[in-house]
This record gives C-alpha cells, structure tokens and sequence, in this order.
C-alpha cells in the first residue's frame, strides 16, 4: 500500500498502522481493551479521516462538521487514536496511555459527555448505528429550514457484526431506507468474526441483499484497501440513497497468531503478540511513539476543514441578525423565553375554562401552545398518532426526500424511534420527542438508557398509563414501568393529574437540558382538579400539597396522575365522617425525591397515616410513606375490562382509601 499522501513519504500504511499501534499500546498497557477492532478497522477509519471526513480539530463541535459515529463502541481505541492523531484538544498521548482508568477522557466505550470530539456514548451494540439515523435526520431537516450554506453535512457509522446482527439495526436501516437519508454512509467492518468465534457459528444473513431490500445502496470492498475504499465513499455521497459499505477486514490485523480469530476480540495481545504484531507491520519505535513526519500527517488530516470552517463561520456571520441570533440559540440547545409564557398563558385560559380530558388530550392541549413557542420541537409517534395525540394541526409530517416538517411517523419501531431521538438531540438544533404507549418503553429502553447516561434532552410520550386504558388489558397495561423508568439514573418521570399539571410537566421536560423525560399520561378521561394557574410552576418540586386538610390533618393521601382524583374523592368521604385528610399531588415522584431534606419534610408533613395511590405498583413509594404506610395500587398485573370495572376489581377507589385509613386510625 504505497498510497503517498503528504510530501515528506508518509503512506497511507503508515498513517493507518499509527492508529492499529496506539491501540495496541492502549489496551496493553490498560491490561484490557478491544485492539482487534482497531487494528482491522484502520484502514477504513485512515481514508475517511484523511480523505473525506469534513471537520476541524481545533473546533470539535462546528455545527456543520461530518458526524462520525463509532457504533462498535468497543473499539473504542480505534476513536480515541484519530482523536489524539488528528489534534483534539485535550486527547493527549497521556489520556491514551490512561485508557479506561478512572477520570480519564478515554474511558472503556466512548461517551460523549467526557471525551471531545465524542458524538454519542456507544457501547450497546447497534445504538450507535441507530443513533446515527437520527443525526442523518437531523441534517437534513436542518438543512431544510436553513439551507446548503449552513447545514451540509454527513454522517458516517462505522458498525460491526454485532452491530448489525442486534434487532435494533433492522428498525433503524429501514427507517433511514424509507426516508432516503442519502448523507447516511455506513462501513461496516466485515471481518466475520466476533466474541464466540467465528460469525458462522450463529449467523448466515446477506447483509448486502438486507440493506438493499431496505432501500440502501449496499456495495462490498476489500477494507485493506484504501482506494477501494476511497471509491466506494466517494460514489456514496452522491447517492440518492443511505449506502452500507461491507468492508471485508481481518480483526486483528497485524497480529501473527490472533488475527482473524475471536482471540483479537476484547483483549490484550500480550508481549509477544504485540512485538510480532510490530515487525509484521513494520513498525520499530517505542510504545505510544509516533514518528513527526507520521505526526505531522494526521495532523494535517485534523487541520483540513479548518478552511471549510472558516468560510461556514463568514457565512453565518452574514446572515440577517435576527435569523443568526436564532440559529446559534438552536444550536446551543438554549430553550426560547417564549416557552414559560406561553405555558403560564394557557395555565390562566385552563383556570377560567377547565377541561375535563385525559392528559394524553391534555398534552395535545399544550402542545398546541408549546409547538408555536418552541419552534426547534418535533415531535413523532410509533405508529400511535391518533392515540398519542402527539399530531398537533400546526406540524407537518417530513417524507422521504422532502425534511420540511416537525412531525416524523417512525413507523412500529420503538426502539429505533428513540435511539434516533437521541441522535436528533445530539446532532443539535432540535428537541425530539417520541411518543408509543406506556407499557412499550420496554421496547426502547436501551435507547432511552443511553440518554438518561448520555445527558440526552429527549422527550418520551408515554400513553395508556395504566390499567386505566381498560380493554386492551394486561399486555397493554403497565404496572412496574414507571418504577422502572424513575429507578433510571437520570431519567426524570411526570405523571400530571390533568390539564394543568400536564402543561407544568410539559414545561419541565422542554426547560431541561441536560437528561430525557418521560410523560406518563392517560387514555381515560380525567377532570380537572387544579384550581390556580399562573407563572409559578407548582410541578416543580415534584410534589405539593394540592388540597389541605379541613383542619389538622390526620392522614395525607399522595397520589399521581389519574389517582389524584381518586385520592380527593377519598378525602371528600373522610371529610364526611370529620376526619381531615390532606391530598399531595406528585407529579413525579423521582424529582421529589430529588428535593432537599426540607422541602420533602415540609411536603410530607407530620400526620400520622400516609397513603400512596397509584395504579401501578409501590416500589419506590416507600421513600414517601415508609414501610408502614399504605398502598393504594396494583400488586400484579391487570386485567381485560373496562376500566371503571378494573379501579373497583383492584381496589383502586376512595372508598377503599377511607376504609383503609379508618381502620389503620383505629388500630
Ligand atoms: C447489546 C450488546 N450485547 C452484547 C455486547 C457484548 N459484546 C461486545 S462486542 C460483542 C460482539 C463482537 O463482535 P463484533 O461486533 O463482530 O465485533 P468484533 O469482534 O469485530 O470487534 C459483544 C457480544 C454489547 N456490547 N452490546
């Protein structure tokens, strides 16, 4: 391979065994590691880097740079190498020689919240190559609304076996197939090989013939060899379509006894692998050391859309004040004023005119409003529009080949809907939201993981929240997801009683910046129980006392989202019988939590009984209530009925409260 790129002789060999060493160095000295991917990969990641790859080192987060998205996120070393190689501030030769200790920027799968030049935390396979759909997304919708001279850009994937054998990647390819996302460019790293051995073991798909019947272009090239290579990437930007670019590669590459086999996989070669890896490439200098005509290469390789750059920045400085001010503040990811205003506004018009509707109807309600506030909100469904409400009348849907819109139809794939969301979020200038039923954030929890660790600003909206939906019964039904989802590091939870709190929680999850939120809102019908409206947004500690007790209380009744109303009937009885009962709405329970000491004491407060409802099960609610307390909720799954019939089979009513609380009292 005699490919000259630079005057002073260096190879493209040279370049690409630069990269294969430093990983070797890496997981070596790690004592852990994957140097298999890298060493085989070099090559692909060598001609995209130097030949095409349109970004600038010195400015990692350019808006319009080309996205490259390692979704192999073990190889990790493969990324951290062209990171330091092409002169990422801050990925020094010692971050490498740190790799996978503690605080180190070169942690044991990539993460985008600790690394520059990271676009998304990868690890699980096939997130990443999902992910990427929404990035691909992204541009274009961008580029729709702003135009070639500021959004112009590619993303590029380079996914493995494991990648494209998980589920997930099925959802995503057919998705970016259908929406002819054309800046799409997968290399897939084919080297046939993965943990357990060889790849025959367990699969025998035509990955070419898969892609292609999704809608891709989908070529094979010899990944060793850099003008294949070269060729292939070059004919897919001017595609019409997504490509997959099937690189047939040797894992290991290099290694004199483990290349080509599983033992290249995920550990370190081992001293003399790693020498004999050395001489066979041809590589003489010592650990971590690179040669400056070498360096000076990939450093020129890091520098190469410095001009790009520059000429992006005149033209965005030339734009309309107004106009640029806009698209700076979407890029940032800063939330408009607008938005508190808007909700406060529909607060005051909800007071003076109550609507008696499910939370679902309640968000449409909101979103209404929001949309026009929040013009960076797009918003999409799994194939649950018309029970999501999440279509308000203001938003288009994109379609294929045209990405002016706000409104994607995922199709019945939830889990490609929220890795993609994470990738529309990430690639910035967009808030996404995704929307199924409650008991199907099972189908796209691994997606909704990523961004709850990832810091991902993305909204989930969650229907059918509980056995409340009736008919569909228990398949439908959720029961432990909402415990589920608030046990999520990072995840926030809201369960708004009605109208207003729905507006509240909606504000919420757009004001945050920093990790996704879930909307658990009903099918059923609810009224509405919030009598002040108001800028104060009374949602905001998670939980408040909703209606006090008609005198000292004795007992206090915490309930969330549909049981609030339960909950006030209960006091209503109990007040009949002079027992005086405060009821405390927790629209989410898991910021509540998050509350200081003082605020949760004061909330709480001091009566001695304390009763959760919920119609899901009590995990967790024993934070409020202790374990002495008692719970109104579900203890199994539900069942097949309408769903007035299903509050009274599980014992979900105020008359159950009242007797519960009476008989405690009068222990
Ligand atoms: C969802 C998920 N399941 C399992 C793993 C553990 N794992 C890491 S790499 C890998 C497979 C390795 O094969 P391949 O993807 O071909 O990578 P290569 O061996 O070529 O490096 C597995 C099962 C994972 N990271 N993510």
């Amino acid at each position: 391979m005699q490919d000259t790129v630079s005057a002073d002789r260096v190879t493209h060999s040279d370049l690409a065994n630069a990269v294969r060493v430093l990983a070797m160095d890496a997981v070596e000295t790690a004592k852990s590691g994957h140097p298999g991917l890298p060493m085989g990969a070099a090559d692909i990641a060598t001609v995209l880097f130097t030949k095409f790859l349109k970004y600038d080192a010195a400015d990692p987060t350019w808006p319009d740079r080309d996205r490259f998205i390692l979704s192999a996120g073990h190889g990790s070393m493969l990324l951290y190498s062209l990171l330091h190689l092409t002169g990422v501030k801050g990925m020094t030769v010692d971050e490498l020689k740190n790799f996978r200790k503690l605080d180190s920027k070169t942690p044991g799968h990539p993460e985008n919240f600790m690394t520059p030049g990271v676009e998304t935390t990868t690890g699980p396979l096939g997130q990443g190559i999902a992910t990427a759909v929404g990035f691909a997304l992204a541009e274009r919708m961008l580029n729709a609304e702003y135009g070639n001279d500021l959004v112009d850009h590619h993303t590029y994937v380079l996914a493995s076996d494991g990648d494209l054998m998980e589920g997930i990647s099925q959802e995503a390819i057919a998705l970016a197939g259908h929406l002819k996302l054309n800046r799409m460019i997968v290399l897939w790293d084919d080297n046939e090989i993965s943990i357990d051995g060889p790849l025959s073991l367990s699969d025998s798909v035509d990955q070419v013939k898969r892609f292609q019947a999704c809608g891709w272009n989908a070529v094979r090239v010899d990944g060793h060899d850099p003008k294949a290579i070269q060729r292939a990437i070059s004919k897919a930007q001017k595609s019409d379509r997504p490509t997959l670019i099937a690189c047939k590669t040797v894992i290991g590459y290099g290694a004199p006894k483990k290349a080509g086999t599983s033992k290249a996989h995920g550990e370190p070669l081992g001293a003399e692998e790693l020498a004999g890896a050395k001489t066979a490439l041809g590589w003489s200098h010592a650990p971590f050391e690179i040669p400056d005509n070498i360096r000076d290469a990939w450093a020129k390789a890091g520098k190469k859309g410095r001009r790009l750059r520059k000429a992006w920045a005149e033209r965005l400085k030339a734009l309309p004040q107004e106009k640029r001010a806009e698209f700076e503040r979407r890029v940032k990811g800063e939330r408009p004023k607008a938005l508190a205003d808007a909700v406060a506004k529909l607060k005051d018009r909800l007071v003076a005119e109550p609507q008696n509707v499910a939370t679902r109807k309640a968000s449409e309600i909101a979103l209404e409003v929001i949309t026009e506030a929040v013009p960076e909100l797009v918003l999409g469904s799994a194939d649950l529009t018309p029970s999501n409400n999440t279509k308000t009348k203001n938003l288009n849907a994109i379609s294929p080949g045209n990405y002016a819109g706000r409104y994607i139809h995922y199709g019945i794939r939830e889990h490609g809907m929220a890795a993609a969301i994470n990738g529309i979020a990430l690639h910035g200038g967009y808030v996404p939201a995704g929307a199924t039923f409650l008991v199907f954030t099972d189908y796209a929890r691994p997606a909704m993981r990523i961004a709850a660790l990832a810091g991902i600003p993305a909204v989930y909206v969650m229907t059918h929240d509980s056995i409340g939906l009736g008919e569909d019964g228990p398949t439908h039904q959720p029961v432990e997801h909402l415990a589920a989802l608030r046990a999520m590091p990072k995840m926030r939870v809201f369960r708004p009683a009605d109208a207003i709190e729905t507006a509240e929680c909606w504000q919420m999850a757009l004001e945050r910046t920093d990790g996704p939120s879930t909307l658990a809102l009903t099918r059923q019908n609810l009224p509405q129980v919030r009598k002040v409206g108001g800028a104060e947004n009374l949602s905001a500690t998670g939980a408040y006392e909703l209606s006090p007790a008609n005198g000292k209380a004795r007992a206090t009744l915490f309930a969330s989202g549909s049981e609030v109303e339960i909950a006030l009937a209960a006091q209503k009885l109990l007040d009949e019988q002079s027992f005086a009962v405060r009821v405390v709405s927790v629209p989410s329970l898991d910021l509540f939590l998050a509350q200081p000491e003082k605020v949760r004491a004061q909330i709480i407060g001091d009566a001695p009984i304390k009763v959760a409802v919920e119609a899901a099960v009590r995990f967790g609610w024993d934070s409020v209530i202790g374990p002495d307390g008692i719970f109104v909720g579900m203890h199994g799954f539900g069942a097949s009925a309408p769903y007035k019939d299903l509050y009274k089979h599980f014992g979900i009513t105020a008359e159950a409260i009242a007797e519960k609380v009476l008989r405690t009292h009068n222990l």
